[in-house]
């Protein structure tokens, strides 16, 4: 089996402020991701160049700017199987208009300036993304999930014949 990967998500500053932390980080959860690293912080300039740098010179990149640092962001690595692609579709298309029915973008955003969320594209991003909002000692994965617990649990209970 593929091994499980992890990806880059942040609630950006409208979801903040609009109270959808919890719903949002829901969703990631019932699908059995693991949360391994997450923080409230607020992007100063020098670090939302960092993160947009491929969107410099467009004529969006001021006001993307000035969005990400308006107010904080919850900071997040989410692990699991084909992490990259299948947060992908859970958060749904960069435009909530064309965003599928039932994706996070799709639920909560009107309009692609303010969509809710941020999601790596790629696991390329995702390395990237990851250690410009995280140190390597700030990352958890040394837990079980409930359901790796289940699972451990099972086997050792097989094992013994129980
Ligand atoms: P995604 O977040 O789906 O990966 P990106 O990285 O292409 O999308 O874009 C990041 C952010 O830049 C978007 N969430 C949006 O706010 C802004 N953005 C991207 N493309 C445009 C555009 N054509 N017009 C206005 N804003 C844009």
């Amino acid at each position: 089996m593929k091994p499980e990967e992890r990806t880059f998500v942040a609630i950006k500053p409208d979801g903040v402020k609009r109270g959808l932390i919890g719903k949002i980080i829901e969703r990631f959860e019932n699908k059995g991701f693991k949360i391994v690293g997450m923080k409230l912080l607020q992007v100063t300039p020098e670090l939302a160049a960092k993160h947009y740098e491929e969107h410099q010179g467009k004529s969006f990149y001021k006001r993307l700017i000035y969005y990400i640092t308006s107010a904080p962001i919850v900071a997040m690595v989410i692990q699991g199987y084909n992490a990259v692609e299948s947060v992908r579709h859970i958060v749904g298309a960069t435009s909530p208009l064309n965003a599928d029915v039932g994706t996070i973008r799709a639920d909560f955003a009107q309009i692609m300036e303010y969509n809710v969320v941020h999601a790596s594209d790629s696991i390329t991003s995702a390395e990237r993304e990851i250690g410009i909002y995280f140190k390597p000692e700030e990352i958890y994965d040394n837990w079980q999930s409930m359901q790796e617990l289940i699972a451990y649990d099972e086997e050792r209970y097989n094992q013994q014949g129980l």
